[in-house]
């Protein structure tokens, strides 16, 4: 069943997202990127632009054809959130 994208609010900030289980696009072994679904039915790609795994730019493929990019708007993360985040990768 999918909604009607007109029912979803388009000024919603999108979230930033965790890349850190996302694909790697520039090959140098971290994860920097990660697609997710609005409820719209937006496709959305999340880029990670200064690699502390959170995304700070989203793109959007909607639902009508359109595109666009928004930055993610939340507080910048902790250091302390940041180490958490990476530690998983440690060797
Ligand atoms: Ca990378
Ligand atoms: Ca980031």
């Amino acid at each position: 069943m999918s909604r009607d994208p007109r029912s979803v609010p388009d000024d919603e900030q999108p979230p930033c997202a965790d890349v850190t289980d996302g694909l790697d696009t520039d090959g140098d072994g971290d994860a920097d990127s990660v697609f997710t679904e609005h409820p719209a039915g937006d496709l959305l790609l999340h880029v990670d632009l200064d690699a502390d795994g959170l995304a700070d730019r989203t793109f959007a493929l909607r639902a009508d054809g359109t595109t666009g990019v928004r930055d993610c708007d939340d507080e910048p993360p902790s250091l302390v959130d940041v180490l958490l985040r990476l530690l998983p990768r440690w060797p």
